[in-house]
């Protein structure tokens, strides 16, 4: 049976593609789950996506992840620098944790430099556009292999 991953993003991510194409890129998050989808069929991975403005409702879908998801690819958003809920709920989570930032954080504000979701994540990925997501994937399958 084919892993699953699940692909969780955090606040305005839903924006993707609209605004600030210059930090964000032009794909929409629905073009970065459909090449995710692709590349999962050649990987044999099968993609789960959720994207949450909400706090407690990413905490919840890690939650549910548990026992049913082999990894996880996150951008938690701007909750990667607030959120201890998240961390808690990764912590939590028996499973593979990905951590992905569409703009490279370090070379942005000093409040995008700490993220708490990196205590958590096997390998984090940032600054590589949206093609990071898919650069996740591929991590994730080698390690999953
Ligand atoms: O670089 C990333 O992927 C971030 O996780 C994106 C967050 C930001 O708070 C983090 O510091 C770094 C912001 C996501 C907002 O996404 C938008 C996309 C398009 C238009 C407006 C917002």
């Amino acid at each position: 049976m084919n892993a699953r991953i699940l692909i969780l993003n955090g606040p305005n991510l839903n924006l993707l593609g609209q605004r600030q194409p210059e930090i964000y890129g032009a794909e929409t998050l629905d073009d970065v789950i459909a090449s995710c989808r692709r590349l999962g069929d050649e990987l044999d991975l099968e993609i789960e996506a959720a994207q949450s403005n909400h706090e407690g409702e990413l905490v919840e879908r890690i939650h549910a992840a548990r026992g049913t998801v082999a990894g996880i690819i996150i951008n938690p958003a701007a909750y990667s620098h607030t959120s201890i809920a998240i961390l808690d709920a990764l912590n939590a989570f028996d499973g593979k944790v990905i951590e992905v930032h569409i703009s490279n954080i370090h070379k942005r504000e000093s409040f995008r430099h700490h993220s708490y979701v990196s205590a958590r994540a096997d390998g984090i990925i940032a600054g590589c556009g949206t093609e990071g997501y898919r650069l996740a994937l591929r991590r994730l399958a080698s390690i999953l292999s």
